[in-house]
């Protein structure tokens, strides 16, 4: 086709998903096109620049391993990378691989549209550009439309109000001011101990403690480093088919209960040392079973009670009425710790909750804070949130939104019945958030341009996920999650954080090998659950 604005493939987001996406579809010989809000490549980690921000997977596996030469090339400093770092990655990435030219930024896509009779996506943009497009591939990202509390008295405020997700690119000294943290989860976590280095003054308004591990952060040990690049191939296929993608390490766990207490205590203390995510693994049934998740809980709260010297606030930092893991676990850097020193102040909003936001600080129904900046650490609309900020329609005008009034539907977190030629990068009812998030995008990259190569050696203009299979898929999440402990907790991965959101657990807890196999099955069965026309 000769039209200027049209695309083989369109692709919405520019972070790690997207550009990957469009690096295989240049190879493929599509024309393709990425339309990204932001005025730079990265994402989650464009946005998220508060300071603290790191990944809580080691970045030797917190990266791409579809090129060799960029695995070579880029020697990362640390074992949890900084965000800064992060981006630097992700720019060095699209510049390598010649991305940028096919790069539309500064464009926030507005809605999506299939157009029946053409078998095209209509795609519009919130400046009023209008695309066309074959394929049209979401990878906007699990974790991108932040969440805000409606607090009254917000335009009083005469501060300064600042959001994790939406950080300025300029640095932010807090020297001399009186800083407010409203959210305790990664995100707060994180910069707590930093915003309480500068500020003169730091209170933390928490509604829900977290259970936090420590990351035992610093320089990546050479002989470690060593050890990946000889053998870096074998361990990230290793972790492709694992649960959660990450490769073997030791032993394969037991249930907690099936050994003694002192052994309990002794693998637990060991997992602490290491530090970061892993923890989570030290036995079988932590996901599983709330006896033995309660021996984890018990271990957690003796930390937080040896690390913060006043017991009162220890008390208040105690996470209690929910299973360990089933809201995420944080890898935090010293944040208990951070409660010790005299400058910062703890502030239960669960028993004392914020009234309003007054022209100088936050009132609590318990008392005034003067506070020079508020910080909201309050996390995201996750999983659906971004997806469903475009108004998209498939056959016959059925919006997105209403199709998945009552929860996400897909099959594989990869397509949706009634829209034909679209795909999600780690969609609902995928591993996504509860794997190594680059590997799974990595494994839904090669599974999408596959698909399309399937596609065109067969001359087929469409693909669309069946209802059958569709609803097969989403009622074995939902048994697969209820087999574990995630539905008990209030958190993002079930829409809880956000009032009027479907309570779905909307990530596939399957394990990443089971679930990649599920999805090299559907292919090689010529994309059996699918319709190809
Ligand atoms: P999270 O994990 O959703 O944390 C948000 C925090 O903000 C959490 O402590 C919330 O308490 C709190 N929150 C949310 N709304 C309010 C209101 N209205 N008032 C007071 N406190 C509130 O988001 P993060 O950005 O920290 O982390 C998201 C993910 O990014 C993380 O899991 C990593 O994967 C990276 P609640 O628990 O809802 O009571």
């Amino acid at each position: 086709m000769s039209d200027p604005s049209h695309r083989e493939a369109v692709v919405v987001g520019a972070g790690f998903a997207g550009l990957y996406m469009l690096y295989k579809l240049l190879q493929q010989g599509l024309s393709a096109e990425v339309l990204e809000a932001a005025d730079g490549v990265g994402g989650t980690w464009y946005w998220n620049r508060y300071p603290g921000a790191r990944c809580d997977v080691e970045s030797l596996q917190y990266s791409y391993s579809f090129l060799p030469e960029l695995q070579e090339e880029w020697e990362w400093s640390e074992r949890y990378a900084t965000q800064p770092e992060i981006l630097r990655y992700l720019n060095h990435v699209a510049d390598r691989l010649e991305l940028r030219p096919r790069i539309r930024f500064n464009t926030r896509v507005k809605s999506a549209t299939f157009d029946e009779a053409r078998e095209l996506w209509i795609i519009e943009t919130q400046r009023g550009e209008q695309l066309t497009a074959r394929f049209f591939i979401l990878a906007t990202g699990c974790l991108s439309i932040p969440k805000l509390p409606e607090l009254p008295g917000r335009d009083r405020y005469k501060g300064r109000i600042l959001q994790t997700s939406n950080w300025p690119h300029e640095q932010v000294d807090f020297t001399g001011q009186r800083v407010g943290v409203v959210g305790t989860g990664s995100s707060g976590i994180q910069s707590v101990p930093l915003l309480a280095q500068q500020a003169r003054e730091l209170v933390v308004f928490q509604r829900t403690p977290c259970f936090s591990v420590p990351a035992h952060n610093g320089p990546i040990d050479p002989a470690y480093r060593q050890y990946w690049s000889a053998n870096g191939p074998a361990l990230r296929e290793q972790a492709r088919t694992s649960f959660a993608g990450f490769p073997a390490n030791g032993e394969p766990p037991v249930p907690a209960l099936s050994v003694s207490a002192e052994e309990r205590q002794r693998r637990y203390e060991e997992a602490w040392q290491r530090g970061g995510l892993e923890f989570m693994g030290t036995f079988a049934d932590l996901f599983f079973d709330r006896a033995a998740n309660a021996t984890a809980i018990e271990f957690l709260h003796g930390k937080v009670r040896s690390l913060v010297q006043k017991p009162e606030v220890a008390e208040k930092l105690l996470p209690r009425g929910y299973p360990a893991f089933a809201k995420r676990l944080c890898v935090d850097s010293s944040y208990h710790a951070t409660f010790n020193r005299p400058n910062v102040t703890l502030v239960d909003i669960t028993q004392h909750p914020i009234r309003e936001m007054t022209e100088t600080g936050l009132r609590t129904d318990e008392q005034h804070y003067d506070l020079d900046t508020v910080v909201f650490a309050t996390g995201f609309d996750a999983v659906t949130g971004a997806a469903l900020a475009i108004d998209i329609r498939g056959r016959s005008g059925v919006s997105l939104r209403s199709k998945w009034v009552a929860g996400p539907r897909t099959f594989l977190g990869l397509a949706v019945a009634g829209f034909p030629n679209m795909f999600l990068i780690t969609g609902p009812g995928s591993p996504s958030v509860l794997s190594n998030m680059v590997l799974s995008i990595e494994q839904h990259v090669d599974w999408i341009a596959d698909c399309l190569e399937f596609l065109r050696r067969n001359e087929l203009d469409t693909i669309e996920a069946d209802e059958a299979a569709e609803n097969e898929w989403v009622d074995h999440v939902i048994a697969v999650g209820n087999l574990s402990l995630f539905p008990q907790a209030p958190s993002w991965y079930t829409g809880a954080n956000i009032p009027g959101k479907p309570r779905v657990f909307m990530v596939y807890f399957g394990g990443v090998g089971t679930y990649l196999q599920k999805c090299n099955e559907v292919a090689a069965a010529r994309y059996t659950g699918f319709t190809c026309a």
